[in-house]
Formats: structure tokens, sequence, C-alpha cells
């Protein structure tokens, strides 16, 4: 009988380490599938939320009468709104390019702001540098020489913004009016402005020594500039807005704002 007393009591020992047991091992499981499931949920919407977050804005400047108004109508609607007067304020606006509207499938709107030449609105270019995704620097290829040290000044100055710098963002650098025999070229273009450059890296350096700060340098020291040298990548295309030969400036925005 004690015999069997004993056994009994064995058996409810043996019970509840089993009970015991079965409570602690699927516990662990248990608690490290929720935190993986619960990581993974945070991973998907961090996902989601920084995509969302991308930015998708380009902005086209350049001096007055560069064709940026004219371009921005062309890409937004495939006209180029004719008789554009010089612009007073920025015209942005976000849709899917022109020339996507026909197109099957899904095309991610782009948010596309002119902003005008004039020097007096040169602080609104600095108010959108920040969120620039891509800039296209627009250039009259028709009245160029003139411009040249203008237009390069310009240019310098949107190189070496601090967010421009910072967030490596890639610049077109957009030869316009090209339906006109006259035009320059765009390598003579480049190669016109990278020598101005090249001067104004010279004086602004000396310009620096007297305590005037430059956001950043460009180039590399001891170098003649090139602009293969900025650690943004600068491209050069030719583009026409008034006759909607536009293509060039349509695959750069579609590079770094992803359809
Ligand atoms: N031939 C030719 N003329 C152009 C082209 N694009 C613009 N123009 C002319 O250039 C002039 C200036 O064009 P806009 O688009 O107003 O110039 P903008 O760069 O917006 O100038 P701001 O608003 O002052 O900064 C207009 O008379 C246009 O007709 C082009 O591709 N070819
Ligand atoms: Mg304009």
């Amino acid at each position: 009988m004690e015999k069997l007393e004993d056994l009994k009591i064995l058996a409810e020992q043996w019970l509840h380490q089993g009970i015991e047991f079965v409570q602690q091992v699927p516990q662990t499981p248990l608690y490290a599938s929720i935190v993986v499931l619960l990581l993974t949920t945070i991973w998907f919407l961090s996902i989601r939320l920084f995509r969302r977050a991308k930015p998708n804005t380009v902005l086209l400047c350049g001096l007055s009468g560069s064709g940026k108004t004219v371009l921005f109508y062309q890409l937004r609607d495939g006209s180029s709104h004719q008789g554009a007067v010089t612009s007073m304020e920025p015209n942005e606006d976000t849709f899917v390019l022109h020339t996507e509207n026909t197109k099957r499938g899904k095309t991610k709107p782009v948010h596309l702001v002119d902003v005008p030449g004039h020097s007096r609105l040169k602080s609104k270019l600095e108010e959108y540098l920040p969120r620039a995704a891509a800039i296209v620097f627009v250039v009259d290829a028709l009245e160029f020489l003139p411009n040249c040290r203008a237009a390069s000044e310009y240019l310098y100055d949107v190189l070496t913004n601090a967010s421009v710098v910072k967030n490596k963002v890639p610049v077109l650098l957009c030869c316009n009016k090209t339906d006109k025999v006259t035009a320059h070229t765009k390598e003579f273009i480049r190669k016109q402005m990278e020598k101005e450059i090249e001067k104004l890296r010279v004086s602004r350096s000396v310009i620096s020594a007297a305590d005037i700060t430059n956001d950043f340098t460009l180039g590399i020291e001891g170098e003649l500039f090139s602009f293969s040298h900025c650690l943004n990548k600068v491209t050069v295309a030719e583009a026409s807005g008034l006759t909607g030969e536009t293509d060039q400036v349509q695959d750069f925005i579609r590079e770094y704002v992803k359809p």
C-alpha cells in the first residue's frame, strides 16, 4: 500500500515537472515569434514610409530668358504656351509627364518647380534647393556667349550650395533652344562654362581668404575645373522647349524620380 502511495506521489511530481516543462519550453519560441513578427511589421512599415518620403521635386533654374517656363509647360501639357513673359513667381505643379499620359502602368507624378531667373528671386531658389531630387539648369544656347559669365556664376552658386553638395543632387546642364541652327553645341557650352567656373573658383577663393564664407569649394585643388570633379553628377544635354524636343530632360527626370 505504502509503495502505491509512493508511486502516486512520484507520478504527481513527474506530472508537475512535465507541466512546468511544457509551460516553459513553448514560451521561448512564442516570445521569439512575437518579436520576429513585430520586427517584420516595423520593417515593412518603415520601407513603406521611406518610399513615400522619397523626394520627387525637380527644379528648373537658370538665367531669365533661358526658356524654363516654356520647358515647364512643354513637359506638363505638351505645348509651349507661347508668349511667356518674365516670371515673377515660382511656377510649380505635380503631374505625370505629358508623354507618359498615354502609357499604361504606374507612372509616379513629378513635382516640377520653375524658379524664375530674376536676381531678386534668388532667395526663392535657396528655399527649394533642400527639397530637390534633381536640378535642371537651363542655359540659352542661342544667346550663350553674352550670358556665359552670369550663367556660370549662377551655376557655381547652385553647385556650392550646402544642401546640393550634402545630398549630392544630380544636375543636368540643359542647353536649350537647339531648334535654331545658330545654337551652340552642348560640348562648346560645357567647356566654356568649365573655364568660367575655373576663373570664379580662383577669384572666390581670394574673397574667402578675406573672411567671406562660401558654402563649399568646387573641384580638385591644383587641377583645372571640370564638371566631372563635382561630387554630385553633372551631365549635359540638348533640348528645345519650344519645339518639344525634351527627351533627354525627361530621361534625366525619370532617372531620379523613378516611375
Ligand atoms: N527658339 C527657341 N526659343 C525659345 C525656346 N524656349 C524658350 N524660348 C523663348 O525664350 C524666351 C524666354 O522663355 P521663358 O520660358 O519665358 O524663359 P524663362 O527661363 O522662364 O525666363 P524667366 O521667367 O524670366 O526666368 C521666350 O520668348 C520663348 O519664346 C526654345 O526652345 N527655342
Ligand atoms: Mg519663366
